[in-house]
């Protein structure tokens, strides 16, 4: 972004709630798509991560620095070509490099044309003893010298500075820090990167923050050890963060961080309208199946917004259920997607979206082949649609008519087991 671009930050009016997506960054050190399946995020599919993203109304996307390889620097251009092409539809998003303390990484993200810097440096005794082994004096010293440089050679980038581990720093050690940095940058973060925060530290750490940094946009990046991530961003958020970051699904190094989903499904549970400005959340559902079909998974079943939140098993709960969803459905979950009619379907569906679909949804045996077949051609008719048709109704004219897919043989024990709900029903409350 050139310095006078019209896009410059200081003319973005922040969101109550601002969701930094680091689903292509934190997300791709999950060991899932290491260990489990040896996939690796191509750069289609990155794009296509990214594109979801910014359609959903995400304004922020935190992706690796280009100094990590020369193929994260040729992804960056093909996402930055995504968020371009949307931009007269959906406004600018924001690319942010995520960054160490370092004239390498800053330098090739400057040049590659991100439009900030989420720089951290390790604060905690661990990160200081075993990983950079820089005192306090150190740290700061080599942070602001960057910092201001960087603010002088490139006003126009967004700043972020991380003490990493912040929550493993004492609080003396963390101000020491901050107090020096804090006027050089627009956010700080307070990352919890070993997953020990519990909602009282958090609250204790948000306000202490911010009555010490009143001037400071505060940053959060919660891991899920301890199955804390969801409850400790609602618990910052609360105590008066605006920043936090999530992924899709929750997926990041460990057992992940905060899923932007469940973050936000929980805000509209609590009503806490003000802080869902712009966000698509009929979205909800179909960008967690779009991850779940990259990680060649499910929807895990306690992510709050996934079909089996409306799926019913127990006898009495069906037959209570059909008479009344709300019975054992408290939540509106039809608003964030999880019904048929929302799930992605259209010119851009990828194979894995139409193959879960078929599969998941309509029960229909089909296998990976097929599926890509039977995209190209969906995609050759769908663009010919009538308005009295629905991509869905052509899919399974294609699946069923020409490809003569078959139901899944359930066998008889099993039949009549499984209820899903999912039609639309009105929002409660
Ligand atoms: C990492 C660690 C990190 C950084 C978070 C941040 C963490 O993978 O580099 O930059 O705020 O959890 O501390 O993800
Ligand atoms: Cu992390």
């Amino acid at each position: 972004m050139a310095p006078d671009s019209p896009y410059q930050f200081s003319l973005y009016v922040p969101r109550a709630l601002e969701v930094i997506d680091t689903t292509l960054r934190e997300g791709a050190q999950t060991s899932l798509l290491y260990d489990h399946h040896k996939h690796f995020f191509n750069q289609s599919d990155k794009a296509e991560i990214a594109r979801a993203l910014i359609i959903y109304g995400v304004k922020f996307i935190e992706l690796f620095a280009p100094v990590v390889s020369p193929q994260e620097a040729e992804d960056f251009a093909a996402i930055q070509a995504v968020r371009d092409e949307l931009i007269t539809q959906k406004g600018y998003t924001f690319l942010l490099a995520h960054a160490r303390c370092h004239p390498d990484d800053v330098e090739s993200a400057i040049d590659a044309g991100f439009d900030g810097l989420n720089l951290y440096f390790g604060t905690s005794i661990q990160s200081r003893m075993s990983s950079h082994g820089q005192d306090i004096s150190g740290i700061v010293q080599r942070a602001r010298s960057l910092l201001e440089q960087i603010r002088r050679d490139y006003p126009h980038l967004i700043l972020r500075f991380s003490g990493e581990d912040a929550f493993r720093t004492a609080e003396t050690d963390l101000f020491r820090v901050y107090d020096e940095i804090a006027p050089l940058v627009h956010r700080i973060g307070t990352p919890d990167t070993v997953g020990i925060a519990t909602p009282v530290s958090v609250a204790q750490r948000v306000n202490s923050l911010r009555s010490r940094y009143p001037d400071t946009d505060l940053e959060g990046h919660f891991h899920d050890d301890r199955g804390f991530a969801l409850i400790n961003s609602l618990e910052a958020i609360r105590s008066g963060m605006r920043y936090v970051q999530t992924s899709v699904l929750g997926i990041g190094e460990r057992s992940g961080i905060t899923s932007m989903t469940a973050l936000l499904f929980n805000l509209f549970v609590d009503r806490e309208y003000d802080r869902l400005d712009g966000y698509n959340l009929r979205g909800s559902y179909p960008i967690n199946v779009l991850l779940a079909s990259k990680l060649h998974k499910l929807v895990q079943s306690k992510e709050p917004v996934s079909l089996t939140n409306r799926t019913h098993i127990g006898g009495v709960h069906q037959k209570a259920v059909l008479n009344d969803h709300a019975t054992y459905e408290a939540h509106p979950l039809d608003q964030f997607g999880v019904s048929e009619s929302e799930i992605l379907l259209g010119p851009l569906s990828g194979w894995n979206v139409i193959h879960y679909f078929l599969k998941e949804i309509k029960y229909l045996e089909l296998d990976e082949t097929t599926a890509k077949e039977i995209t190209q051609v969906f995609k050759s008719r769908v663009y010919g649609m009538t308005p009295d048709e629905s991509p869905a109704e052509i899919l399974m004219d294609i699946a069923v008519n020409d490809f003569k897919l078959r139901q899944l043989e359930i066998t008889k024990p099993y039949q009549g087991a499984v209820v899903q709900r999912l039609d639309s029903r009105p929002q409660i409350g």
